[in-house]
C-alpha cells in the first residue's frame, strides 16, 4: 500500500468511524461501530498491517497518523459510550418511577373465624371477672370424662350412642371428649382451691346433625372452687356475663336441671335475640337454651382430693355454637363448618 493511499484511508475510517458513532442508537450499536471501525477486517487495520512494508520514514509518518486516529476514534467512541450509557440509566430510572400518589393496591383481608370471634369475646369477659384460661385434652380416658365427673358406669351418657371410643390397642378406655367439663378434673387434680378458670375446647358426641346440632362442636366451661360459694354467686356471674355480651336488656331464665356432676342442676336460657322474649319462630316460647350450670357435686370434690366441708363451687358449660348463633342472629348451626366465603366475609370487621 501506498503511503498517500494509507493516509486517505486513515482519514476517511476516521470519518466514517466518527459517523457511525454518532450514528450508534443504543450500546450494541455501538460495539459494532466500534469492530466496524477498529475491528480486525476494519481498513483501519489493513493499514496497520501495512505498515512493515513500508520504508522506514513512511512507516514513521503512517504509524503516527495511525496512532492519532485510533486516539480520536477512541474518544469518539467512549464519548458516545457514555452518552448512550447515561440515556439506558435514566430509561431503567422511568421505567422503575414509582408514583407514590396512586391509590394503593388492596389484598383481601382474611378474617377470624365468628366462632373464634365469639370465643375471645366470651373469654374477654370472664379473664376481666377473674378467671384464668385452661385447657384440656381432646382424648380423654374414662376418669376424666366420666368416672371423676361423678358420672356412675350405667349412666345414658356413657352408652356407645352417645360417645366416640378411639380404637387404641391395650387403651380400652380412650375416648374423644364429650364435654369440657373433664377439664375441670384436670385442674383441680393440679391445683388447690380457690380454681377461677373457663375451658374453651372441641367437644365431640355421636349425634344426628341438623340445624342446632353437630357431631363436632365446642363448649366454654367455667369452674369457680372456693370457700363459702353459693348459687347466687352462680346466678350473679352467668347474669353478668349475659349483659356484657348480649346487652344491658338481656334476661336470663335458670330453671332446674340434672347434670350427674353438680347438685343442684339448671340450665340457662337468654332472652331470644330476635322477639326480645315476647315468642317467635326462631325461639318458640321466648327463650334460647345456652348453657348448663350447677353447684359442684360434693363427690366430685372427693375424687379430686378437696374437702367438700370446707369448699364448694359452681360450674358452667355454654354451646359456643349456640351463643355465637343468638349473638348473630345465625340460623343454622352448619354453616359455621362449609367454609363458604359468603358467610365468613360478613365477619370481617365483626368483633
Ligand atoms: C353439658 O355438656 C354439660 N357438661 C354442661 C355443664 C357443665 C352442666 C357444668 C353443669 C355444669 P349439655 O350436653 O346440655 O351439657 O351441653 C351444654 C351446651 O352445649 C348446650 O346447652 C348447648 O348449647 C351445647 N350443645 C349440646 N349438644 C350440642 C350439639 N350436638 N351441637 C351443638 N351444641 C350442642
Amino acid at each position: 500500500m501506498e503511503p498517500a493511499e494509507a493516509l486517505r484511508i486513515l482519514d476517511e475510517e476516521l470519518e466514517n468511524g466518527r459517523a457511525l458513532a454518532a450514528a450508534a442508537a443504543d450500546l450494541a450499536a455501538l460495539d459494532r461501530a466500534q469492530t466496524a471501525a477498529l475491528g480486525r477486517k476494519s481498513r483501519y487495520s489493513q493499514v496497520q498491517k501495512s505498515l512493515g512494508g513500508l520504508a522506514p520514514d513512511d512507516r514513521r509518518s503512517v504509524g503516527k497518523r495511525a496512532n492519532e486516529v485510533r486516539e480520536e476514534l477512541d474518544a469518539a467512541l467512549d464519548a458516545r459510550r457514555a452518552e448512550l450509557q447515561a440515556v439506558a440509566e435514566s430509561g431503567l430510572l422511568a421505567a422503575d418511577r414509582v408514583d407514590v400518589s396512586l391509590p394503593g393496591r388492596r389484598r383481601p383481608l382474611g378474617s377470624l373465624h365468628p366462632l373464634t370471634i365469639t370465643e375471645y369475646a366470651i373469654v374477654d369477659v370472664f379473664t376481666r371477672m377473674g378467671f384464668r384460661v385452661a385447657e384440656g385434652p381432646e382424648i380423654e380416658t374414662d376418669w376424666y370424662n366420666f368416672t371423676a365427673l361423678n358420672i356412675p358406669p350405667d349412666h345414658p351418657a356413657r352408652s356407645m350412642k352417645d360417645s366416640l371410643f378411639v380404637d387404641v390397642e391395650g387403651h380400652p378406655d380412650l375416648l374423644l371428649r364429650t364435654e369440657t367439663s373433664a377439664v375441670q378434673i384436670h385442674t383441680m387434680e393440679e391445683q388447690q382451691p380457690p380454681v377461677y378458670i373457663v375451658s374453651p375446647g372441641r367437644v365431640y358426641r355421636r349425634e344426628t346433625l341438623d340445624a342446632t346440632h353437630s357431631a363436632v362442636f365446642h363448649q366454654i366451661e367455667g369452674l369457680a372452687v372456693d370457700e363459702g360459694i353459693t348459687f347466687a354467686d352462680l346466678k350473679g356471674t352467668l347474669e353478668a356475663f349475659a349483659k356484657a355480651l348480649f346487652g344491658p336488656d338481656q334476661r336470663v331464665r335458670f330453671s332446674p336441671s340434672y347434670f350427674p356432676f353438680v347438685e343442684p342442676g339448671a340450665q340457662v336460657d337468654v332472652s331470644c335475640f330476635k322477639c326480645a322474649g315476647t315468642g317467635c319462630r326462631t325461639c318458640g316460647n321466648g327463650w334460647i337454651e345456652m348453657l348448663g350450670a350447677g353447684m359442684v357435686h360434693p363427690a366430685v370434690l372427693e375424687n379430686v382430693g378437696y374437702d367438700p366441708e370446707r369448699y364448694t363451687g359452681f360450674a358452667f358449660g355454654m354451646g359456643l355454637e349456640r351463643v355465637a348463633m343468638i349473638r348473630y342472629g345465625i340460623p343454622d348451626i352448619r354453616l359455621f363448618f362449609e367454609g363458604d366465603v359468603r358467610f365468613l366475609e360478613q365477619f370481617v370487621s365483626a368483633g
